[in-house]
């Protein structure tokens, strides 16, 4: 890994740990910042005051927001999605949001406060104190870490931006506390930290470009390493030149433009991977394929290219490893198995059959087809998908939603958090203002973040949001009437009025009760770009578990 950019530290200067923190996200390059003050982050909202040319604040209502918007905006960006929140109540208020980030490998940093330095761990009772929060914060980050003085700030910021791109990217969380953010001490500013990332070793590289020259009918499978590191142009490439289809993880989905004919979703894996000699995986776990009956078995070899080590292997037994950035070592494939490569015959026809076959059973599942490919119809290529534990959702994200564009959908990932969406997709929208953005959701997630209307409000966020409204956790009911007797419990919702209530936000809101109205209604929303809330009646839906997860054992959704 290769540090570059990173000069030695500036002049020392007299700064609070606040201005410190601001300096440090200045120089590197942060303009967004997504936070909710209180007293114990007085000093460091002071500092953002004074950079609120060059760093926008959007503050929330409820602290969970603040971290599911950084991780929407790191999401859509590509970039380090910053999130703000006052200690204890503030930060538990907030990890839901850090899990999802994690659960999805976001560059999320969260900067908190803590009580006065000199009282931590005497369990005094002051305000806002929990025990051990630094622990706390470790079970959703990679690194973790108290300023201790406003001098450790630009170190320990260092660290974190180094963090936030190198190795297996996940959330990093500093805290401070509140005499730190106050006292003035001899700061350094740090420079801007950019990593270099890293191609792998030559000789795994070559061995992998061997075996996939040489491989009879390979298969790639990919997850959302490829879409962090911007690699969908050689994984095209190199997918052309073995005429390999290519199955996309959830979380991977847009890394291979469904418009193309070797773009599968795991349901086109299912048909394919049994029937390959060679699996190449790329920045996947590889959870699905390895815990299903259609999996890789003896005789089947498995590559596998992960930025993180301890990725290799964890899920399946793995031929060739190579640690290294997923655009690299992509590149770096496509440059060297020409030398190797078989001479191919076009598989064109074989996978555009199987796409018209798997595309033929998603859209068995009604209504959740018709309502998807509904806003399908009306967003752009470049437009953004928030989807959410909502059966419309499940659809949409498993295979259903044809995805043209790297970063244009987005999940909770292995999380399933209820209710991160909405939110979520405010961050998303604003990290990509000028684009389309539709976040949909049930009745039970969207009043997880219904708060959250206001904030749409008051910082102008264009975002279409759309609620399927069965006045029930849905998929727990249905589950309840399929699998337990009709016993219903702690399942059924009572709801407000949507359309009445967004209004009462000063939010656009309609109704479409089917289809081909949400087609309508939702293009006019697109087209305005101003905050707006569709509530789409529904009733029960269909299982779509069995069609998605056939082969897939233990999960349940
Ligand atoms: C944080 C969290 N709490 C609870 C759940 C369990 N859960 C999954 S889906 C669901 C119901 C979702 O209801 P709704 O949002 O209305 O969507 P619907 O199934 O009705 O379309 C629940 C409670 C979860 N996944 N995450
Ligand atoms: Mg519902």
């Amino acid at each position: 890994m290769a540090v570059v950019g990173a000069k030695g530290p500036s002049p020392a200067t007299q700064l609070t740990g606040g201005q410190a923190l601001v300096q440090c996200l200045k120089n590197q390059g942060v303009n967004v910042v997504f936070g909710l003050p209180g007293i114990q982050l007085d000093w460091l909202f002071d500092a953002l005051y004074y950079e609120r040319d060059t760093i926008a604040t959007y503050h929330t209502r409820h602290e969970q927001a603040v971290s599911y918007m950084a991780d929407g905006y790191a999401r859509t960006t590509g970039r380090v999605g910053v999130c703000v929140m006052v200690p204890g109540p503030g930060v538990l208020n907030a990890m839901a949001g850090l899990a999802t980030a994690y659960a999805c490998s976001s560059p999320v940093l969260c900067l908190t406060g803590q009580i006065p330095t000199q009282h931590i761990g005497a369990r005094r009772g002051l305000l806002h104190e929990i025990n051990d929060q630094v622990v706390a914060l470790r079970s959703v980050t990679k690194w973790a870490a108290t300023a201790r003085r406003p001098e450790e700030i630009p170190g320990l910021m260092r660290e974190a931006f180094l963090q936030l791109q190198s190795g297996h990217v996940r959330p990093v969380a500093i805290e401070v506390p509140l005499d730190v953010l106050e006292t003035a001490g001899a700061v350094s500013a740090i420079e801007r930290v950019e990593v270099e990332p890293s191609a792998g070793d030559p000789d795994a590289v070559e061995r992998a470009a061997a075996a996939l020259g040489a491989a009879e009918r390979p298969a790639i499978i990919v997850g959302g390493g490829v879409l962090r590191s911007g690699a969908s142009e050689p994984l095209r490439l190199l997918a052309e030149m073995l005429q390999a289809p290519v199955a996309t993880s959830t979380n991977g989905r847009g890394a291979l433009s469904d418009r193309h004919y070797l773009a599968h979703c795991m349901l086109g894996a299912q048909q394919f991977v049994p029937t390959s000699d060679l699996i190449l995986a790329v920045g996947t776990r590889f959870l699905e394929p390895s815990r299903s009956s259609w999996g890789p078995r003896d005789g089947q070899t498995v590559i596998q290219i992960d930025i993180d080590p301890e990725e290799i292997g964890r899920n399946t037994t793995v031929a060739i490893g190579v640690v290294a950035d997923a655009r690299r070592a992509l590149e770096e494939l496509v440059r060297r198995v020409p030398r190797h490569n078989r001479k191919r015959a076009s598989r064109r026809d074989e996978s555009v059959a199987l796409q018209q076959q798997v595309r033929e059973r998603l859209r068995s599942v009604e209504p959740q087809a018709s309502f998807a490919m509904a806003i399908r119809d009306v967003l752009p290529d470049n437009g953004i998908l928030v989807s959410e534990s909502t059966q419309v959702g499940y659809w949409a994200q498993w295979g259903g939603f044809p995805v043209y564009e790297p970063r244009t959908l987005i999940t909770s990932g292995y999380q399933g958090t209820l209710g991160y969406g909405y939110a979520t997709a405010l961050g998303a929208q604003v990290g990509a203002l000028s684009r389309n953005v539709v976040s949909i959701n049930g009745d039970g997630g969207f009043m997880y973040n219904v708060q959250e209307l206001s904030t749409m409000v008051r910082h102008r966020i264009p975002l279409v949001t759309i609620v399927f409204n069965d006045n029930a956790y849905g998929n727990v009911r249905r589950i309840q009437r399929e699998s337990f007797g009709g016993r219903l419990i702690a399942s059924d919702l009572h709801n407000p009025d949507f359309v009445r209530m967004a209004e009462a936000f000063g939010v656009d809101g309609s109704r479409a009760r089917s289809p081909e109205e949400l087609r309508g209604v939702l293009a006019s929303a697109l087209g305005n770009r101003r905050p707006a809330l569709i509530e789409v009646p529904v009733g029960e839906m269909p299982n779509p578990f069995p069609i998605f997860r056939a082969g897939f054992r233990g999960y349940r959704g």
